[in-house]
């Protein structure tokens, strides 16, 4: 009998105004140029295409120096949440193609509904060099980019974007790997709320390898969900240069692949974003193609077939 072919949702996201400047607009062009459909097509999945999303502002969120862009934000929030939502209720994979870091707000916030409705806990695995957990209090820039995990934790008092009675992801149950730009206040919070920080110095210390065995087995332990999302900069500049806030000493092209490769091993990946790509800043077309080739090994491009081994 043939097994049931699994589906994709791609969900093009332009947005590019919660980072501060232009270009992440472009990331979902770029990403479809580089192949993010047809490699899904090849490794044997039904991919629909949502399109890229396209709302206009919201009427009923105001401008805040503190948040900028809001209204826009906020748009692309509720939109994505929805799509992300129905996605996942069809039995699809969504994938989120970026667009800036403020898109998690909504794809993990749909997920958050999701999870809540099929009774699983949500995991988040944040691979990305900043925390991404500032509040429109505690942010430096104002960059809503800076903020979608307090967002979807609940920490964050923004004008009211979602339902109030949203699930939120429990920051316990958030994992980020690659960290390596923190701001002070930022500091204190993902300690307060304890959020479990992998720094690029205990990817140093212990290896990739180590740290993904230890948060698959948490969340395999649970009956998680896992959503994945993917920030350019947590790769090295090197192998990536197209984003706007590169940052020195980030994961190498193997030990990337090497998360991805565990990723789809452990069967537990229920939703991806590839997020902050910057295709004006990158070097004909460079980074696209590396993150398409990530997104290939987490839906299971592999070299060889092996056998699993236990955590
Ligand atoms: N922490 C800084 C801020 O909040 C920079 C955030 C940059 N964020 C991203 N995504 N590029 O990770 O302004
Ligand atoms: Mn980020
Ligand atoms: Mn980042
Ligand atoms: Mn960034």
């Amino acid at each position: 009998m043939q097994e049931q072919q699994k589906a994709v949702t791609l969900v093009g996201v332009p947005i590019e105004e919660g980072s501060g400047r232009g270009g992440c607009a472009m990331g979902p062009a770029a990403l479809r140029i580089a192949g993010i459909g047809q490699m899904l097509q090849e490794l044997g999945y039904r991919v629909s295409d949502a399109g890229d999303l396209r709302p206009g502002p919201a009427a009923d969120l105001r401008t805040n120096p503190k948040a900028k862009n809001l209204p826009i934000v906020g748009a692309f929030t509720r939109l994505l949440e929805k799509t992300t939502f129905d996605a996942a209720c069809a039995d699809s994979l969504p994938v989120a193609l970026g667009g800036d870091h403020s898109l998690s707000m909504g794809s993990v916030s749909g997920m958050a509904r999701y999870a809540e409705q099929v009774g699983r806990p949500l995991f988040v695995l944040w691979l990305d060099a900043h925390a991404d957990f500032n509040t429109p209090e505690t942010s430096p820039s104002g960059n809503m980019h800076g903020m979608p995990v307090a967002f979807f934790c609940g920490q964050a008092e923004f004008a009211p974007i979602l339902p109030a009675d949203r699930p939120f992801v429990d920051p316990k149950q958030v994992y980020q790997v690659g960290i390596r730009s923190v701001d002070e206040e930022e500091r204190v919070a993902i300690a307060t709320n304890k959020v479990n920080v992998f720094d690029m110095r205990a990817v140093d210390e212990d290896g990739v390898g180590a740290i993904m065995r230890r948060i698959l087995a948490e969340v395999g332990r649970n009956n998680g969900l896992l959503h994945v999302s993917l920030d350019v900069d947590f790769l090295d500049p090197d192998v990536a240069p197209g984003v706007g806030t590169t940052v020195p000493g980030g994961a190498t092209f193997r030990e990337a692949h090497l998360i991805m490769e565990m990723l789809h091993d452990s069967g537990l990946v229920s939703s991806l974003d590839l997020v902050e790509l910057n295709p004006f800043l990158d070097d004909r077309g460079k980074s696209a193609r590396v993150l398409v080739d990530l997104a290939a090994s987490l839906f299971g491009r592999r070299v060889l077939d092996r056998p699993t081994r236990s955590a």
